[in-house]
């Protein structure tokens, strides 16, 4: 190799570790912020919309002021829109519609931090990267639209009003996590809460309790500190239970965690959670838990070693009276209430980690949970950082969540294609880091290449082997016609072993929309949307190992792909719920089979 090749070479590596510095260089989030001493910075944020880019050689963030009279700036926050913070951008602004690219945000804080404590700024999600400025310092940047991040801002503190001014861009890539190509609207914007969070100078910083695989009594866990003070006593006490368990961290701060003890299991049924308090010397954190075992045995789903049928919906984060990202108390009642009301005992939050209020809701609401990282068609698996950045969303994802018992799914992969270069090697590394994280939840990757001849899939894909649940998304009779008798669907199994779940079907219809012909796919009406509901359902009794089904989806959505200009109009029409909530005929015919002809 010659002294050019080389010089060349080590660009390329300094360039390569630049990026990812980049990508991780905001903090991972402690867990369960809301148990911690927290000064909200939601409300209104100043904006300043950058569809050009020219905020980053005007360097918006220092906030020149002009100095002389010939003095002047092309930017100020000064006399600038405002923003709801949380929301994503898209909806409250008319001429951000449909708008990927860069908004700067800015805010404004006093705060005073007392000695020895410490001061984190944290952004519950920002869609999709985020450069983050405080008093005109860069202080860190993040990239994924959907976990949270946190930055260490001790220190960095001025006494009267602090500024703190994001760049967000919301812009597609092709080595982005979702890539270039989605059926959703790409909302972009701090989407979810802002906090300041003050702690002690060693805090709690993540911990795990839940219970060990396969068992009904013993809790298996850890608790972790992050400070200067390691070494400490630890307390774990359920005061209901009597329990208070007694743990010693070490020098890294991690203390070890095993008791046992009689517990009432949470189940959809019973969506019972503890009071459990984490107890440190120098701080405590407070949950609410619930334990449950949930498991594959042979070809079936046990939860709390009873076989359980997943009667699932699909849903995306998305308020559907406001055609906005969802993200309050409120968004989640009315999604799961839907949910609830449909006669599901489990929502697939497709597909990206929806927010944390959404999965407290379900758990609260007895719902299980299948949360899915946003690794979704078109994936450029051959980039070797995009290997990297599906493993920090995966991480990023279970850290905020491992505590909720409500989630008994990890979904890996949507729709990904087994020609892709690279795509094995990628998601089979995936999921051995995440059963390396967590080894007591199910994992599963979505996957719709199943070849569909003479009445019989042929489910094909190896991807599954390395999954608890074959995933299967399949829309016999919208994208694809019916090939025989629905009764008579014949099924070929790359694992027969395994439990097979309907992941998505359905097809489109236009709510109230009774036109004819109704055996015409082209006319978007309710009874063809029946049809092929009624049809699915035949098909079910033929899927060997059948463990759960699941329509895609409650409510009609906002995808700007779908361009029909009478029946889509920049929506999906597969919700069972129009986006004004009202029911398709589709919606009672699966409310009947969750209630009746599903297997229980
Ligand atoms: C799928 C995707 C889902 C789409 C749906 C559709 O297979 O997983 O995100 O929106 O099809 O409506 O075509």
């Amino acid at each position: 190799m010659n002294r050019n090749e080389k010089t060349k070479q080590w660009v390329l590596a300094l360039l390569f570790i630049f990026f990812i510095v980049g990508i991780v260089s905001a903090q991972n989030a402690m867990t369960n912020i809301q148990s911690r001493r927290l000064t909200s910075l939601n409300g209104e944020w100043r904006v300043l919309i950058d569809p050009v880019g020219s905020g980053q050689w005007q360097q918006v963030w220092l906030e020149k002021q002009p100095q002389k009279k010939t003095d002047f700036y092309e930017y100020s926050f000064q006399g600038a829109p405002v923003l709801k913070v949380p929301g994503d951008f898209n909806s409250q602004l008319c001429e951000l519609t449909y708008y990927e690219g860069i908004v700067w945000y800015k805010k404004e804080f006093n705060y005073t931090v007392q000695m020895g404590r410490r001061l984190f700024l944290h952004f519950g999600a920002i869609n999709y990267w985020a450069d983050v400025y405080l008093n005109g310092e860069k202080i860190g940047s993040h990239e994924g639209g959907f976990t949270p991040f946190q930055l260490e801002i001790t220190g960095k503190v001025k006494a009267g009003p602090n500024a703190i001014i994001v760049k967000v861009n919301n812009m597609r890539h092709k080595t982005g996590l979702p890539g270039l190509g989605y059926d959703w609207l790409n909302y972009g914007g701090i989407t979810r809460e802002v906090d300041l969070i003050e702690t002690g100078s060693t805090y709690i910083e993540d911990y795990s309790i839940q219970l060990k695989k396969g068992s009904l009594n013993t809790v298996l866990g850890w608790v972790q500190l992050n400070g200067n003070q390691p070494v400490q006593n630890i307390n774990i006490r359920i005061p209901e239970l009597n329990i208070c368990y007694k743990a010693g961290a070490d020098k890294d701060g991690l203390a070890n965690v095993e008791f046992s003890s009689t517990f009432k299991l949470w189940s959809p049924d019973t969506p019972k959670r503890y009071e459990v308090i984490i107890e440190s010397e120098t701080d405590t954190v407070v949950d609410h838990i619930g334990f449950r075992c949930i498991e594959v045995k042979g070809s079936k789903i046990v939860l709390n070693g009873k076989q359980v049928f997943l009667k699932a919906v699909n849903i995306h984060e998305e308020n559907p009276f406001k055609g906005a990202r969802a993200y309050s108390g409120n968004d989640a009642k009315l999604l799961l209430n839907a949910a609830k009301e449909l006669g599901c005992n489990l929502v697939r939050l497709a597909h990206y980690p929806h927010n944390e209020r959404m999965v407290k809701e379900a758990e609260t609401m007895g719902l299980m949970v299948w949360s899915e990282i946003p690794v979704y068609q078109h994936i450029e698996f051959a980039d070797t950082s995009v290997a990297r950045k599906m493993e920090i969303m995966l991480k990023g994802m279970v850290r905020r969540d491992r505590n909720r018992c409500a989630i008994v799914i990890w979904s890996l992969s949507n729709e990904t294609y087994p020609g892709t270069p690279g795509r094995d090697k990628a998601l089979v590394e995936l999921t051995k880091k995440c059963k390396a994280i967590d080894s007591a939840r199910l994992i599963t990757h979505v996957i719709n290449t199943q070849r569909y001849e003479h009445n019989t899939f042929h489910v094909w894909d190896t991807l599954h082997r390395h999954a608890d649940i074959i995933s299967i998304n399949e829309y016999i009779g919208w994208y694809i016609p019916w090939q025989g008798l629905p009764s008579a669907t014949k099924w070929e199994l790359v694992c027969p072993e395994k439990p097979v779940f309907i992941a998505e079907f359905g097809g489109e219809a236009l709510s109230g929309n009774q036109q004819k012909p109704t055996d015409e796919a082209a006319f978007w009406t309710e009874a063809y949307q029946a049809k092929i509901y009624t049809s699915q359902i035949e098909m079910f009794h033929t899927v060997p190992n059948l463990c759960g089904v699941c329509p895609w989806l409650l409510f009609d959505y906002r995808s700007p792909g779908r361009m029909h200009p009478v029946y889509q109009k920049g929506y999906n029409r597969k919700g069972l719920l129009s986006d004004k909530g009202e029911k398709k005929k589709a919606w009672y015919i699966m409310k009947a089979y969750y209630k009746g002809d599903a297997q229980k």
